[in-house]
């Protein structure tokens, strides 16, 4: 029986409240309106941002379905929406593409001025309202994905269709951490061929760096862990070198420089701590390095810097979503995991059903896994 046009009752992890597990209700998702997408989720990754959401570190209107590391089947479409239909394979986008900001269409800005992440987030689709309700309550949305659902609703401009025949239990991931990483590297740092790269922290994300690097073509990837245990997947997946800052009574930026004639060409921050942020700066070269923001601090805390650092000549650049434009950016990096331009499977860790969601979060927290999908 179809259920186009009707209210669509199913299960969802809904959070209540911070510092409280995710609990599974019973939800009713209402048909997509205008310029809005109806999505049967079929896959999700379990990102670090959903947990900050929990730990209270990120702020978001509660009640809320979170998850944007999704991909599914469009179930439906609301009046005038052009760029999917029912059936096609999708990726929800947690940094939309309206394609008609300032920031869209500057050649280079990937962060769309209609976003709903980071400044203020209203947990709403674009008309101010959301499409789940539970035991009659309004249930907010989480920068425009929601994917901890059967189903979702999204806005046209926060959604990409994708290849017909991808595994979408492996390209969810490229909803977030892969092309946070691959971005950073490929597109943000524009990582050359024959370079030197360092990489400081060796999660999903920083491992996604490390495929970046390589596909560009770096000759030298040094992949930075306090955790050796990080050190055999960097390897399998193109790190040179692993250095461990333990194992040194120096700092390890000067490790760093003492190892590369003065400083890498490119190093990348993927923990999203102060101190490895400065570390990372320090490990360029003074002259020609390019240093790459990827983590976010959990409380927005300031660093102070010698303007020395800069003047010399360093870059010092920071991005969202890998510095992409996502509708465009999105299809094209399924098609060429399609094509085997990179692997994905390396990534995922563990893969468990939805209704198993806590004890994701809990891999996660234990730093078990790398990644976590679950499938519905
Ligand atoms: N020195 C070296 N390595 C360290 C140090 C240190 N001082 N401290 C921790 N580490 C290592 C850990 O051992 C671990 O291996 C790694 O750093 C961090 O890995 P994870 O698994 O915690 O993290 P990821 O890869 O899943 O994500 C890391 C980010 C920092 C990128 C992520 O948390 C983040 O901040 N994302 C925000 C960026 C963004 O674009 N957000 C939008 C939606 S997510
Ligand atoms: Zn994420
Ligand atoms: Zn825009």
């Amino acid at each position: 029986m179809s259920t186009v046009g009707k209210v669509i009752r199913c299960k969802a992890a809904v959070l209540w409240e911070p510092h409280k597990p995710f609990v599974i209700e019973d939800i009713e998702v209402a048909p997509p309106k205008a310029h809005e997408v109806r999505i049967k989720m079929v896959a999700t990754g379990v990102c670090r941002s959903d947990d900050h959401v929990v730990s209270g570190t990120l702020i978001t209107p509660l009640p809320a379905v979170l998850g944007h590391e999704g991909a599914g089947i469009v179930e439906s479409i609301g009046e005038g929406v052009t760029c999917v239909k029912p059936g096609d394979k999708v990726i929800p986008l947690f940094s939309p593409q309206c394609g008609k900001c300032r920031i869209c269409k500057h050649p280079e800005s990937n962060f769309c001025c209609q976003n709903d992440s980071l400044e203020k987030p209203q947990g709403t689709l674009r008309d101010g309202t959301s499409r789940f309700s539970c035991k009659g309550k309004p249930i907010h949305n989480f920068i425009s994905t929601s994917t901890f659902s059967q189903y979702t609703v999204v806005d046209d401009i926060a959604v990409a269709k994708i290849d017909g025949a991808s595994p979408l239990d492996k390209v969810c991931l490229i909803g977030c951490g892969f092309s946070t990483g691959y971005g950073s590297a490929v597109k943000v740092a524009k990582v050359t061929p024959g370079s030197t790269c360092a990489v400081f922290g060796l999660g999903g994300v920083g491992l996604s760096v490390i495929i970046g690097c390589k596909v560009a073509g770096a000759s030298r990837i040094i992949a930075v862990d306090i955790n050796k245990d990080k050190f055999a997947k960097a390897k399998e997946l193109g790190a040179t070198e692993c250095i461990n800052p333990k194992d040194y009574s120096k700092p390890i930026h000067e490790v760093l420089q003492e190892m590369t004639d003065g400083g890498v060409d490119f190093s990348f921050e993927v923990i999203g701590h102060l101190d490895t942020m400065t570390s990372a700066l320090l490990s360029c070269h003074a002259a020609c390095g390019v240093s790459i923001i990827v983590g976010v601090p959990p409380n927005a805390k300031s660093l102070s810097v010698n303007p020395m650092l800069l003047l010399l000549g360093r870059t010092w650049k920071g991005a969202i979503f890998g510095g992409l434009k996502s509708k465009d950016s999105v299809p094209k990096l399924v098609t060429d995991f399609m094509a085997k331009k990179f692997p994905l499977d390396p990534l995922i860790t563990h893969v468990l059903p939805f209704e198993k969601i806590n004890e994701a979060f809990d891999l996660l927290r234990a730093g078990k896994s790398i990644r976590t999908v679950l499938t519905f």
